[in-house]
């Protein structure tokens, strides 16, 4: 059994994607590619062996011969489309974020949890980064104490060209929101973002600095710097009170020369997540064929949105922000 699955946008990560699918992972078929730009769709639908191309997503979403969806169109896509998935009873692996605007993460839940199921899986794909899971594995066997602190740096070369008004903290911040909220197991309480000095103010994506709480009494710091200028660059440290866990990138090798040792940093986050996300579509097939939910789920996509909203406001303001969520509806007690 193959599992067939309709790709909703070819840019960056859709392509990457169709990639993964077409060669890192067996019993799946790329069925269909489905972008804006027709000439992307079909470009990429040839490189990874696509048989169809289409321009209308809810079309692929309600064909019948497409088992699952795959979402990495625009971020303002995410959420209907995540909750058009659910309504036609598809598994839907949909990039992060859900949503920029928490509102719309409470509506796939409710379709979900109409539906009495769980089809929604995040692409929050650090989850399944070894680093960021040995950490995690450290934590839970005891080896560093309790969690007091953790570090987050997060630096690209320079804003993605979609880049608007605040997507440091609602596109690129969501990432260290989730894997904070997963290694800690906790709950943020509030969020305090400051913005450094920048010869460019005007430029998007400028650097943050946040510093958030959980409801267990850690302190997490993330840094966002979206114009870093000399690599992409993802650094962490959990402290426990026994020791630490620092995360180590994978780097492949080491030049020696003119008196210098030097390795060198990725343009982007896809050799350094790589992966990463080969893990994280694996794990999607293997749930749709088990039917058991696996990586992030919707209430988690809510979670991380639900801050970065809360990290808007706190800029906006200059005081620190309240994270309030709803209730935890039923369907997402289970954590996996
Ligand atoms: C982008 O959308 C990603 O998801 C990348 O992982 C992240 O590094 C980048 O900052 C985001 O804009």
């Amino acid at each position: 059994m193959t599992i067939r699955v309709g790709l909703i946008g070819a840019g960056i990560m859709g392509a990457d994607h169709a990639r993964i699918l077409a060669l890192e992972l067996p019993g799946v078929t790329l069925h269909t590619v489905c972008d804006a730009d027709g000439a992307r769709a079909r470009k990429i639908a040839d490189e990874a062996g696509a048989a169809h191309v289409s321009a209308d997503p809810l079309a692929v979403i309600s064909d019948k011969s497409v088992d699952a969806v795959l979402i990495a169109s625009p971020d303002h896509t995410h959420a209907p489309l995540s909750k058009a998935c659910v309504e036609a009873g598809k598994p839907v692996l949909c990039e992060k974020p859900l949503s920029q605007d928490s509102v719309e993460c409470l509506d796939v839940m409710a379709a979900e949890t109409k539906l009495g199921r769980r089809l929604v899986q995040i692409g929050f794909m650090r989850r399944f980064d070894p680093s960021y899971v040995e950490m995690k594995d450290a934590l839970r066997a005891g080896r560093i104490g309790s969690a007091v602190m953790m570090h987050n740096f997060h630096r690209n070369v320079s804003a993605p060209a979609n880049f608007t008004g605040q997507m440091a903290i609602t596109n690129s911040a969501p990432h260290e929101f989730d894997i904070a909220r997963f290694v800690l197991d906790a709950e943020y309480e509030t969020i305090s973002v400051f913005r450094p000095r920048f010869s460019d103010p005007s430029k998007v994506g400028s650097p943050v600095f946040m510093v958030l709480s959980t409801r267990s009494g850690q302190l997490v710091n993330v840094e966002i710097n979206n114009n870093a200028a000399y690599g992409y660059d993802v650094r962490g440290e959990l402290i426990g009170e026994k020791g630490s866990v620092f995360l180590r990138s994978p780097v492949a090798s080491e030049i020696h020369v003119d008196l210098q040792a030097a390795t060198s940093y990725p343009a982007d986050w896809r050799p350094r997540f790589a992966e990463a996300y080969r893990r994280q579509n694996a794990a999607w097939l293997k749930s749709i064929s088990t039917g058991k939910p696996a990586g992030a789920s919707a209430w988690d996509g809510y979670a991380a949105t639900l801050v970065a909203e809360a990290g808007v406001q706190s800029l906006e303001k200059g005081a620190p922000a309240a994270v309030a969520p709803v209730a935890k509806p039923k369907l997402y007690e289970d954590r996996t």
